[in-house]
């Protein structure tokens, strides 16, 4: 049995278009997206403002709220809970440039606009967790924007979210590249600082995807580890990237089995969970699956997390400490490539 609970988006279930080429799959309805997670084991769904009202630029507030409800209560048919909404800043044309730190004054209005009505759908799903992915916050053209300006218009807007609902909390995903060139907040150093410069420090907090801490040349476990120490993991996105290069978004261990061990390790290790956080995954299927494999992915994701949990519960802490004590860390690496090695 699992200690965690967890959660996926449905943009986890796609239809394999890439930046080459058209989709390769059918596409699959949000119900039965629904109801496949929580067969497979998630008791969480995270969403894009726009998976839950897809005009939301074209409705009202009242209606946004009345759309986000159908949703809540689909969720609620299936067991489900809403982890989070995360406002999709990075399709408009008024986002070209980024949303918070556009240069440009109406185009930060309306990424102001878009996040607190991505605040009123979180609520409408009976969750506080707001994620900011900032795609395109940074540069193309490095002399085009001071990055000190930048920085600081994103701290105003975080402000002005916790100001616009006394509740929420803002849960920023550092990516250091893609698709912007430079980012402003690239990893979760960057997220303890801009979190600690806000009104509301303990309302801001962060999402550790592993692929985005190895595109940062970083190690997702030691990314993890430095979030949690601060007490700001809010949730993690898991997944797995074969060194640095796109975003990849790999089923979770596929690449580097041991760093996905240590990531599992440490939330284990810290009780990860015991404040109701989810184990997420951010995990995209490759482009030949089949369509009768669209959910394999996720299926293989989980598989793999929990195995490593069965793992981590056996790690021999008695037998790390005489190492330690020895220096001897020829025979603790060896220990660890056995326990993960032997049935
Ligand atoms: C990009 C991502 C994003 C975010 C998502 C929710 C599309 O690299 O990881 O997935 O996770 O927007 O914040
Ligand atoms: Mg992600």
């Amino acid at each position: 049995m699992s200690k965690f609970k967890f959660s996926v988006g449905p943009w986890n279930v796609h239809e394999g278009a890439d930046a080459y080429g058209p989709a390769t799959r059918k596409p699959i309805a949000m119900e039965e997206k629904f109801k496949r997670f929580k067969e497979i084991g998630f008791d969480a769904v995270q969403f894009h403002d726009d998976e839950v009202v897809p005009n939301l630029n074209d409705l009202s507030d009242a209606e946004i709220k009345k759309e986000a409800r159908k949703v809540k209560a689909l969720l609620d048919k299936y067991d489900l809970k809403a982890e989070f909404v995360a406002p999709r800043l990075w399709m408009d044309k008024r986002t070209i440039d980024g949303g918070f730190m556009s240069t440009k004054e109406s185009d930060r209005e309306y990424a102001l606009w878009r996040a607190c009505r991505a605040i009123d759908i979180a609520k409408e799903l009976g969750t506080d967790l707001l994620v900011l992915w900032l795609a395109r916050e940074g540069t193309l053209c490095a002399e085009s924007k001071s990055p000190v300006w930048a920085t600081k218009m994103l701290v105003e807007a975080i402000n002005k979210m916790l100001e616009y609902d006394k509740t929420i909390r803002v849960c920023i995903e550092p990516k250091p590249n893609e698709p912007i060139d430079r980012s402003i907040c690239g990893t979760m150093g960057h997220v303890m600082a801009i979190s600690a410069a806000t009104i509301d420090p303990k309302r801001v907090g962060g999402n550790l995807e592993s692929a985005h801490a190895i595109l940062a040349g970083l190690d997702p476990a030691h990314e993890i580890g430095f979030a949690l120490a601060f007490d700001k993991l809010f949730t993690v996105h898991l997944n797995d990237q074969n060194s640095i290069k796109y975003d990849q978004d790999k089923s979770f261990g596929v690449e580097n089995l041991r760093a996905a061990f240590n990531q599992v390790k440490v939330l284990l290790e810290n009780g990860y969970g015991s404040k109701g956080e989810y184990v997420g995954l951010d995990v995209k299927a490759m482009r030949t699956t089949v369509d009768e494999d669209s959910f394999k992915h996720l299926e293989n994701s989980l598989k793999i997390f929990k195995m490593l949990e069965e793992k981590a519960e056996k790690f021999d802490y008695a037998f790390r400490d005489e190492c330690v004590k020895n220096r001897d860390f020829e025979g603790l690496e060896m220990y660890v490539m056995e326990l993960l090695m032997k049935g």
